[in-house]
C-alpha cells in the first residue's frame, strides 16, 4: 500500500514541475482488461512475447504471429480506457506542451482517453505495413478477413506496424522521447517492467539530467532501486490521486 504522505510528495513534485513526462507500459492497460507481456496472464498459447514479437518469428510463421495480433486487436477494440489513462490526459490538459506522454503500448488507449500528443515508441497495433511495397495504412477490421493479410496495393504480405525485438524504434519519435527525458523535472514511470531497451534507458537518462523519477507499479522492477519514489499499487488508482484535477 502507498501511504498518503508518498502521494502528497508526488503531488507536490508534479505541481512544482516546469516540465513533466510520463513513460507508460502494458500495466497501465491491465485494468482495462488487456493482458501484460510478462507475469501472470502474459502468455498466449504458451508463447512468450519474445517468441512472437520478432522479425524471425514472422518470417518463419506469419500466420501464427498474425493470429496473436488478431486476438489482441479484438481485446483492445472491446476495451475502454481506465482512470490511469484519463488522469494522464488530464495532466496534458493542465500542462499543455510542458508535458510529454511516451508510451511503449500499441493499443491506442491513451488517445481514446483524450491524450493528443503521444509518442508511440513501439508503433500502433492498428497500422499495417506492406513487406513488399512499404505501403502503410490503418486497418481497424476485427477479425481480419484473411490471415496473414495481403496488401491492397500490391498483394504483398502485410505485417503489423509495430516494433519487434532487434528492430530500431522510429527515429524522430525516439529523439523526441530522449529530449523529453533530458528536459523534464519529473518523470512518471507507470506500468512497465523496465526490462525492454531502449525504452528502459529513458528513466536513467532523465535522472542523470536532474529529474525526479516516480515509479507507479504493482510490483518491484529493476528501476525501483533508482526511483526517487515508488508508489506501489494499480496505476488506475494511483495516477488519479497524484494528478489532482
Ligand atoms: C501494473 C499493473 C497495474 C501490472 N498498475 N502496474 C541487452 C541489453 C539491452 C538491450 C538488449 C539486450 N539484449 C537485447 C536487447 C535489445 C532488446 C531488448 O531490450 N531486449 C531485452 C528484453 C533484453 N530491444 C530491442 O530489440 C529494441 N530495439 C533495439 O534495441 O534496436 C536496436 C537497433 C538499432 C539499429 C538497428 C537495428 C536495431 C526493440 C524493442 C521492441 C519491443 N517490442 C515489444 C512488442 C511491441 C509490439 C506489440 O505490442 O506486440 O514491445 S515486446 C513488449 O515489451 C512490448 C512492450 O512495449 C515491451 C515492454 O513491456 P512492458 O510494457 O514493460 O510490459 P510488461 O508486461 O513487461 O510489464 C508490465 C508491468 O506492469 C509489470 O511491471 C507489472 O508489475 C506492471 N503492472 N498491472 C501498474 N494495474
Ligand atoms: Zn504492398
Amino acid at each position: 500500500m502507498t501511504p498518503d504522505s508518498a502521494i502528497e510528495t508526488a503531488r507536490g513534485w508534479l505541481r512544482a514541475a516546469s516540465r513533466a513526462a510520463a513513460l507508460t507500459g502494458a500495466g497501465i492497460s491491465a485494468e482495462s482488461g488487456i493482458p501484460t507481456f510478462r507475469g501472470a496472464g502474459g502468455l498466449w498459447r504458451n508463447y512468450r512475447a519474445e517468441d512472437l514479437a520478432t522479425p524471425e518469428a514472422f518470417a518463419r510463421d506469419p500466420k501464427t504471429v498474425w493470429e496473436w495480433y488478431d486476438w489482441r486487436r479484438g481485446l483492445i477494440r472491446d476495451a475502454k480506457p481506465n482512470l490511469g489513462h484519463y488522469a494522464l490526459a488530464q495532466l496534458e490538459r493542465r500542462m499543455g506542451d510542458r508535458f510529454v506522454l511516451i508510451t511503449q503500448n500499441v493499443d491506442g488507449l491513451h488517445n481514446r482517453a483524450g491524450s493528443e500528443r503521444v509518442l508511440k515508441l513501439h508503433g500502433d497495433i492498428w497500422w499495417t505495413l506492406c513487406t513488399a511495397c512499404g505501403d502503410v495504412r490503418s486497418d481497424f477490421r476485427v477479425p481480419l478477413p484473411e490471415l496473414p493479410p495481403r496488401c491492397a496495393a500490391c498483394g504483398g504480405l502485410l505485417r503489423p506496424g509495430v516494433v519487434w525485438f532487434g528492430e530500431p524504434l522510429p527515429a524522430r519519435t525516439w529523439e523526441q522521447a530522449e529530449e523529453a527525458a533530458r528536459t523534464c523535472d519529473v518523470l512518471l514511470v507507470a506500468g512497465t517492467s523496465a526490462v525492454v531497451y531502449p525504452a528502459a534507458s529513458l528513466a536513467p537518462l532523465a535522472r542523470r539530467h536532474g529529474a525526479r523519477i516516480i515509479e507507479i507499479n504493482t510490483e518491484v522492477t529493476p528501476l525501483s532501486g533508482e526511483a526517487d519514489l515508488c508508489l506501489k499499487g494499480p496505476s488506475g488508482e494511483i495516477l488519479p490521486q497524484i494528478i489532482e484535477s
